[in-house]
């Protein structure tokens, strides 16, 4: 069976979380983290989960990040790799269907998510929640907004013509930019008018594999 080490509160973590809902596949989750916990954030004193920096972790990613999967004795590290080889092991027809030009498509919207979206909401993120209030800096959260509303609009002009991110049908990139949408909303900041991104949010989150791991608040505003 698949193990996945990660936590339920990462981003990349969650984009192989809905990945595999939506694949429908069981796998061992074993939670692991240096900078957050069940309690929350280490700056806030919280105990992390730990395990990547054990040797054993470290020999299957050096890195010591998360998240990392063992495919039956197939290792793999990077998020956006592991969305790609999941995808690509289990669901063509469902995540790209089957379609290299789709596949490029999606792969490109994930790494533009990983560039994009991924940078500005990790600083909403440590300077609405997970700083203690002493160190949170309104100033970073105007700056990461801007970057945010920029993307949103990438976004929108893209969705005034198709339904989903690639195209007619759901695929992977929608996963990785679903995700990043969700804990924007959950953040509650003003935001700009993005009306095709908001139709597109709400079919989106009527899928399944959504309310499996990355519907849950707790896992986008705990730390
Ligand atoms: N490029 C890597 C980055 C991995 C990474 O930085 N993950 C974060 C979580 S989103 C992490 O490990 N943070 C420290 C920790 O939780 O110990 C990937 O996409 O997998």
């Amino acid at each position: 069976m698949l193990t996945l080490w990660g936590r339920p509160t990462s981003g990349r973590t969650q984009k192989v979380l809905w990945t595999l809902a939506e694949i429908g596949m069981e796998f061992n989750f074993i939670l692991a983290s240096a900078t957050m916990g069940p309690g929350g954030h280490v700056s806030k004193g919280n105990q992390p989960f730990g395990v990547v920096d054990s040797a054993e972790y470290r020999a299957k990613n050096p890195n010591g990040r998360v998240p990392t999967i063992d495919d039956d004795g197939f290792v793999l590290w990077e998020s956006n790799s592991i969305v790609r080889y999941l995808a690509m092991q289990y669901a063509p027809d469902l995540l790209y269907g089957n379609d290299i030009k789709t596949f490029a498509s999606a792969s490109r919207w994930l790494d533009w998510e990983n560039n994009e979206l991924l940078p500005p909401q990790h600083e909403l993120a440590m300077h609405l929640i997970r700083l203690p209030e002493n160190q949170r800096d309104p100033k970073a959260v105007d700056h990461a907004c801007k970057l945010f509303h920029k993307s949103l609009r990438i976004m929108d002009e893209q969705l005034t013509r198709t339904r989903f991110i690639c195209g007619e049908r759901f695929t992977y990139g929608d996963i990785a930019l679903g995700l990043r949408v969700h804990r924007w909303y959950l953040f509650n900041l003003a935001s700009p008018p993005v009306p095709h991104v908001e139709r597109w949010y709400a079919e989106i989150k009527t899928r399944p594999a959504f309310h499996k791991w990355t519907a849950d608040p707790a896992n986008h505003l705990e730390g």
